[in-house]
């Protein structure tokens, strides 16, 4: 079964910024899609969280240099 989740996402100011964010989240074993919308500092994950979780994703954007909160 699948989940997701949404973050908060702060620092990005262009599209490539969100692109890196995606990039680096899809790398991730589990996950089924990533979107992440600069213009509203959001990302939406999909994901199975027999192979990923929340806290694991939240630090991979953090990685990529963005500070990164779980909303729900
Ligand atoms: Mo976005 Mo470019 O914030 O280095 S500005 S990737």
């Amino acid at each position: 079964l699948q989940t997701s989740a949404l973050f908060s996402v702060m620092g990005m100011t262009c599209s490539a910024c969100a692109g890196s964010v995606e990039k680096a989240i899809k790398r991730l074993p589990g996950i089924n899609e990533a979107v992440v919308d600069v213009l509203n500092n959001r990302a939406h994950v999909v994901f199975y969280p027999s192979f990923v979780n929340e806290e694991t994703i939240r630090e991979t954007i953090e990685d990529v240099g963005f500070e990164a909160t779980l909303l729900e």
